[in-house]
């Protein structure tokens, strides 16, 4: 329920200017600018003053007018450099917060045209054998440095209800299921061939099982959020103002004249430095060092450069399609020398269509730890992974169904069903509708 929120929070304008927002800053949901507006502001050497009676109106065209008023909404709308984040809010602000979320989801789908859905193209990384690495495991286990979530005690009382699970019981459901596989070591997936069950089929479930001891939802994705900001190499507001920093004719022709051994090398090295972030960012999902060293590796090994992909998408200009490689902005012509002229432009088709979604960072995020750990997926067996999709569509059917149900027998939905069954299958507005009957 709170990824939902999270993930819809900008269909609440921004707080301060009415222009669409992007997440909730400094402890209020605003948008990209007035973010960069408070920050900016907080410098002890800003002074700002109204030349007017200190009452202009801050709207999206005019919040360039008055910096003064502009900082004054900021704080009357409650906005601190220390503000509480948004993982840590009372469960009161949290409830009132979905509330919001859904009024103008509620608002928008009343609006009646609403965009398409966009799907994303299907990427996928070949698959190849896997092997033993330990330039994995070598910087994953000895560096658990920092304290992280997990250190912090577990707030049974926000579990939902519903969700809430005895350690025991998430531990044994994740000890099960390893003992059902064959040998539970790397050689299981370093030899052999055909379709076995690999060590790897355990990912997601001990992960889940792990994620729903030790972490509530709103924890988790909050965690998530801070361990991407925290990993990322560049602040995408950064690199926005960067970007007329483009590679002049002359260096373009510099990497295009290396050889093709010569830029393998230097981007393979590139590369590498931006998997070790993303290997940082894994190993700071919660529950992901719960996992045993094979599976953190397995899903690295699948994952980590389909997370590269990902952000790579933060750093893309799509105005141009260039992306920030190297200091400056980089389009497809600079990779010529690597001699794979499909793959990068397949490379950059992605991160255009990844950015044509306006993602903000709080979705980068999210959908980079999801991509990391559906990695796992791919583990299986492939008659078993197109279960998946059978399984959606039946589950799709079945609300459809109860929707039919409903609107011929409101009252027996209403007051006979499990309440259970409803708020994990009826959608908030039907119940209220049927509520209001
Ligand atoms: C064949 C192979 C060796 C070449 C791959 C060529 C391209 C696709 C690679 C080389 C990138 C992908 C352009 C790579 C270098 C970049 C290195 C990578 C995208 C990005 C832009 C980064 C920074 C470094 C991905 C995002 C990284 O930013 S971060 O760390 O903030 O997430």
């Amino acid at each position: 329920m709170y990824i939902y929120a999270v993930s819809q929070i900008e269909v609440i304008p921004c707080k301060i200017c009415g222009d669409k927002s992007s997440g909730v800053h400094y402890g209020v949901i605003t948008c990209e600018g007035c973010k960069g507006f408070f920050r900016r502001s907080q410098s002890s050497s800003v002074q700002y003053s109204c030349s007017r009676q200190s009452n202009c109106l801050i709207d999206r065209a005019s919040r360039n007018r008055c910096q003064s008023c502009r900082l004054k909404k900021c704080v009357a709308q409650g906005m601190s450099r220390d503000a509480v984040k948004f993982g840590r809010m009372s469960k009161r602000q949290r409830d009132s917060l979905i509330a919001e979320v859904e009024r103008h989801r509620q608002q928008q789908r009343l609006q009646a045209n609403q965009d398409e859905p966009q799907s994303l193209p299907a990427f996928r990384t070949s698959k190849e054998p896997r092997v033993h690495s330990p330039h994995l495991i070598q910087p994953l286990v000895p560096t658990y440095s920092c304290p992280l979530d997990l250190e912090r005690p577990i707030r049974s009382t926000e579990v939902h209800p519903y969700l809430s699970c005895a350690t025991g019981e998430a531990q044994a459901l994740g000890m099960a299921y390893r003992g059902t596989q064959r040998s539970g070591n790397s050689s299981s997936f370093s030899a052999g061939r055909g379709e076995r069950l690999p060590v790897c089929l355990s990912p997601c479930l001990s992960l889940c099982a792990c994620v729903c001891v030790c972490v509530c939802v709103e924890e988790l994705c909050a965690s998530i959020v801070r361990s991407h900001r925290e990993t990322s190499q560049y602040r995408v507001d950064e690199l926005q103002t960067l970007r007329w920093k483009i590679f002049s004719r002359e260096e373009v022709h510099a990497y295009q004249s290396k050889t093709v051994d010569e830029m393998w090398q230097h981007c393979a090295m590139r590369l590498t430095d931006a998997v070790q972030y993303v290997v940082e960012f894994a190993k700071r999902i919660p529950g992901f060092r719960q996992l045993g060293q094979n599976d953190q590796i397995c899903l690295l090994k699948s994952g980590s450069m389909e997370v590269v992909l990902v952000r790579m998408s933060r750093l893309f200009n799509p105005e141009n399609g260039t992306v920030f490689f190297d200091g400056k902005f980089a389009g497809t012509e600079l990779f010529k020398s690597l001699a794979c002229g499909d793959f990068i432009a397949a490379v950059f088709d992605f991160a255009h269509s990844l950015c044509a979604l306006r993602l903000t960072e709080q979705q980068v995020a999210l959908f980079s730890a999801l991509v990391l750990i559906n990695a796992g997926m791919g583990h299986f067996p492939k008659h078993l992974y197109q279960k998946v999709t059978v399984l959606r569509s039946l589950c799709a059917l079945h609300i459809e169904k109860l929707r039919w149900f409903r609107q011929l027998y409101p009252f027996t939905v209403h007051s006979l069903f499990p309440a259970l069954y409803k708020e994990l299958f009826g959608s908030d507005i039907d119940v209220q509708s049927v509520a209001t009957l």
